[in-house]
């Protein structure tokens, strides 16, 4: 209080007491002084007292005078707009986008023209069927979003994680998205496919067999937002200076690598911290460890197109990368975190029409019906038409039309003319022939062009030789979490006959996948008999699908955490942090208590998180430094017994001390101890750890603790 500056009686804004001092009423005042600007109404007024509202006599009613309080509430009542109904919970991100490899010869697009040239970028990652706070840890989809904000206007690539989707044609769009979402009359569940109205609707849906499969794979629990695939999905087609087209399909590839976590983490990540994704992501950036992703194409010209087993306009397909390579084209660095959530990530609106010069769709059934909706959405999102003038969405490049007017106008056009042609305004917008959009006059549909016809053509029609590609194309302990996915979902399913019907399509992709889950869940002998329109056939495997096959061995942007208690080895713990810094990784101390510990040095080592915050799901590999004292309370403390048996059940590496070996016998885990636990009392055995900790999971270890991972 001593060096309280006081005005009035009210409190200083910048002594730093100030929170701990009530003025009058028991809130705390804070004044304005030269340095610190006035609070005011919204109509610039000064407010005095941002405390009370006027009142007839200090103890009489409020008075509705009181338009200072009144526009207040009025505004905060007034604070949400309608979430997106699909993938309504996101997290963004500013960056830049650079060209690595130009590719003027596909495209006459500017962004992509020159070596070095640097794109503005806004990227957005979603789940798709949870509302917006909902957690970040459900198996779904990831929407991948990003607006190249380029000198010729925005660019949208508005993209999953998967590079296929459910259905082929949009008309299905809104039947399958509420047989996702929570069921109508009920109100749950909350973000999970594990329910009857999906597998009712995807089990009478045969082209959804593939998405299935890969939404049934680790694909949709992904450890990161950072760690992440991203695709276009669609066939789009590049157009170049020449008039040229090449159809491509785009791709995003994380630099640090994709990485999964297993479903048990995730259901316990969603319980411990909900907001697992959108914390990551954040504080990488923040910590100035970017996330980055190479940006590719796989180009393909009409004949190529021709001599594929499937359609190119059927969204519910891939291009093997093996038949089509991709060509890495630049990257993309998300370098800068939104300083306010709503007015960069909520409002942005993504839209695949959203297209430049040179970059153009093709008559994707699916992709032709996202071009109306995007922009229909956000008129009613964001309260009407003029969503284009927010600070997020709008070009960085000139925009000048003759568009006038609509609620929330921010612009104020100026001038009598607001029509073209005319001869009032000479130096008013016109058309740019030369520069201007053109879109490439595609002749598609080849024998029905012309005729309006409501058909799904017969080149759409193989249904599950892509799915039987996938599952093969998987390693073994990716080819298990299929199955124990679909097992835990059916096992979810309240209705047999859904459940029958699921395992009679899972049959067609692959037998071995059908009989694992009929046993899993105990329904032996009950599939349905399913024709399929056409029958599967057998393709090559791709191995470039399997994440755990093309892992890189790398510890970048990973999180170890280190359980430490009072009396552990400080040096033992600096030398790990050392070698982990080194390799682009972060070490994160969780003591027992926040306040941290006193190490045998004595010196006191500030805890980054409390152990009864910090399960062990919250990282990529752990280490144990107790000393014979310490360890003592940690054998009677159940989150330090989980902490153990969790990571030890989800395959991570495990570093300790040698006083901390009493709880992996508390863990029930002494017996099974392999070469991912090392001991770290020795200086070269840091190497091992760093060495074995790259190698991210113990895979071999998985058919020992299965039941953790069921
Ligand atoms: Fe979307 N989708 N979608 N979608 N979608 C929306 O637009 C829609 C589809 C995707 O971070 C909505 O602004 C239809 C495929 C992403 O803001 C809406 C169809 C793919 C995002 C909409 C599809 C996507 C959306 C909701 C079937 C992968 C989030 C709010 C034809 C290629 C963008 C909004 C962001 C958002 C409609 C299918 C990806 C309602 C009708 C396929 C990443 O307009």
């Amino acid at each position: 209080m001593a060096k309280t500056n006081k005005t009035k009686g009210f409190e200083k804004l910048a002594d730093p007491e100030k929170y701990l001092v009530a003025g009058p009423g028991g809130a705390t005042h804070q004044t304005a002084d030269a340095a610190q600007a006035s609070l005011t109404t919204n109509q610039g007024v000064i407010v005095a007292d941002n405390q009370n509202a006027l009142k007839s006599g200090g103890r009489g009613p409020s008075l509705l005078e009181d338009f200072a309080s009144r526009e207040k509430i009025t505004h905060f009542d007034h604070e949400r707009i309608p979430e997106r109904i699909v993938h309504a919970r996101g997290s963004g991100a500013h960056g830049y986008f650079e060209v690595t490899n130009p590719i003027p010869h596909l495209t006459r697009a500017s962004f992509l023209a020159e070596k070095g040239k640097k794109t503005e970028v806004f990227a957005r990652f979603s789940t798709v069927a949870g509302g917006a706070g909902a957690g970040d840890m459900p198996r779904d989809v990831r929407g991948f979003a990003v607006k190249f904000y380029t000198d010729e206007g925005n660019f949208d690539l508005v993209g999953n994680n998967i590079p296929v989707f459910f259905i082929q044609d949009a008309i299905k769009f809104p039947d399958l998205v509420p047989s996702v979402k929570m069921e109508p009359d009920r109100g749950y569940p909350q973000d999970a496919t594990a329910h009857d109205t999906f597998w009712d609707f995807i089990s009478l849906l045969p082209e959804s067999m593939n998405m299935v499969l890969w939404i049934m794979s680790d694909r949709t629990i992904p450890r990161s937002l950072r760690m992440m695939e991203g695709f276009g999905i669609h066939t789009f087609r590049l157009v170049n200076a020449d008039g040229k087209s090449t159809f491509v399909k785009f791709h995003w590839r994380p630099t640090i690598g994709s990485a999964s976590v297993i479903w048990d983490e995730a259901v316990k990540i969603n319980g411990a911290d909900p907001d697992f994704h959108r914390r990551d992501l954040h504080e990488a950036i923040a910590k100035g460890a970017f996330p980055e992703w190479e940006f590719g194409v796989q180009a393909f010209d009409e004949e190529q197109a021709a001599s594929f087993d499937f359609d190119i306009l059927d969204a519910t397909k891939i291009i093997p990368e093996e038949v089509i390579p991709i060509e890495v084209v630049g990257r993309m660095v998300l370098d800068r975190n939104p300083v306010n959530f709503f007015a960069e990530t909520e409002q942005a609106a993504f839209h695949p029409g959203h297209v430049v010069p040179g970059i153009d769709f093709t008559s994707d059934p699916l992709l032709q019906g996202r071009l109306f909706s995007y922009t229909d959405t956000q008129i009613s999102r964001l309260g009407g038409a003029n969503f284009h003038e927010l600070p997020i969405n709008r070009p960085r490049c000139p925009m000048r039309n003759l568009q006038r007017d609509g609620m929330r106008r921010m612009d104020v056009n100026p001038g009598r003319v607001a029509y073209e042609p005319n001869s009032l305004d000479p130096s008013g917008p016109r058309e740019n022939p030369k520069r201007g959009f053109r879109t490439f006059a595609a002749q598609e549909g080849e024998g029905e062009t012309g005729q309006k016809l409501r058909l799904r053509p017969e080149s759409f029609a193989d249904h599950y030789s892509q799915a039987r590609q996938f599952y093969r194309s998987m390693s073994a302990p990716e080819q298990r979490h299929i199955q124990n996915a679909f097992a835990f979902e059916l096992s979810k399913v309240e209705t047999p006959v859904i459940r029958s019907r699921v395992l009679g399509h899972l049959a067609l992709v692959e037998e071995a996948l059908a009989h694992a889950v009929e046993t899993a869940i105990g329904m032996e002998g009950q599939r349905a008999e399913i024709t399929p329109y056409q029958a599967p056939i057998d393709l090559e495997p791709s191995p470039a699908l399997s994440l755990v096959g093309k892992a890189k061995p790398t510890l970048k942007g990973r999180k170890v955490g280190a359980l430490v208690t009072d009396g552990a080895d400080g040096d033992r713990l600096e030398a790990l942090r050392d070698a982990l810094e080194k390799e682009g990784a972060e070490l994160a101390i969780v003591a027992p208590k926040i306040g941290g510990v006193d190490l045998k040095s004595g010196k006191h080592l500030v805890a980054d998180m409390a152990l009864s915050g910090a399960p062990s799901v919250f990282f990529d590999a752990v280490a144990i430094f107790a000393s014979a004292e310490g360890i003592k309370p940690l054998l009677k403390n159940s989150a330090a017994i989980d902490w153990v048996r969790d990571a030890f059940g989800h395959l991570k590496v495990i570093g300790h001390s040698s006083s901390a070996q009493p709880l992996f016998g508390k863990a029930g885990i002494a017996d099974d101890l392999d070469e991912g636990v090392i001991e770290l009392d020795a200086r070269s055995s840091v190497g091992q750890y760093i060495e074995a900790a790259k190698r991210q999971r113990v895979w071999d270890r998985e058919a020992r603790v299965s039941e953790s991972d069921a």
